[in-house]
């Protein structure tokens, strides 16, 4: 017989790029995904699970810039960063171990994008410093950032015009006394604790 049968018009995303080794962005450079999305090899860089110590999918030197890009399942450990560092319209479609780790003092300038099934934290900050959070969206999370358990330096946490919604434990929190949390301009929806572990006076909600 011959009947002709036409392709079906590709309506589906690209398929994602997998990443087996850790892609570093170099000091003051800028990585742009230009949308695509990017996976770890779960045998090379981690499975996404609750393991501690599974590599990320990319590691920021200090001052890089990570933009349009959206990061699938296995999230493995995520993003590390050195230092200084800018991340703009990034989407965790299903964070992995965590979302990004603060490794090296430093500010973190986080906007836009979103973080989406995270089983414990979204941002985890391994180092002193500062992380900014604004225009983002989270759902279904257990904390959007958290100061290492024990640790005594000094974070400074913000969240600004942001959507948060279906979270297991609270926004913000940490176990050190010099550590602040600022909270504005934000909508929730299923959130029991904003701030959890933070001395009196260092934390606002407006
Ligand atoms: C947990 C763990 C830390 C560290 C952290 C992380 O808090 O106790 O040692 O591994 O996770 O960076 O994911
Ligand atoms: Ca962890
Ligand atoms: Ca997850
Ligand atoms: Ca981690």
């Amino acid at each position: 017989s011959s009947f002709y049968v036409a392709s079906p018009a590709k309506v589906s995303a690209a398929t994602p790029i997998v990443v087996s080794t850790t892609i570093v962005v170099p000091a003051g450079e800028t990585f742009n995904g230009n949308g695509q999305t990017y996976v770890a090899n779960a045998s090379t860089l981690g499975d996404g699970s609750q393991a501690e110590n599974q590599k990320p999918i990319f590691r920021l030197e200090k001052n890089a810039t990570l933009k349009n890009v959206i990061i699938g399942a296995p999230g493995a450990d995520g993003v590390h960063c050195y230092g200084n560092a800018t991340i703009s319209n990034v989407t965790w479609q299903d964070v992995g171990e965590d979302a990004l780790t603060l490794k090296a003092s430093g500010t973190v300038n986080i906007t836009g994008g979103g973080a989406y099934k995270a089983y414990d934290k979204v941002f985890q900050a391994n180092a002193s410093g500062t992380i900014n959070i604004k225009n983002f969206r989270a759902d279904d999370i257990g904390k959007l950032a958290r100061q290492n358990g024990g640790t005594s330096y000094a974070v400074n946490f913000t969240l600004d015009s942001s959507d948060i919604s279906n979270v297991k434990d609270s926004i913000f929190r940490t176990d050190s006394s010099s550590s602040a949390a600022k909270i504005t301009n934000t909508r929730y929806h299923n959130v029991p604790t904003l701030f959890k572990g933070f001395a009196s006076g260092k934390t606002s909600q407006s």
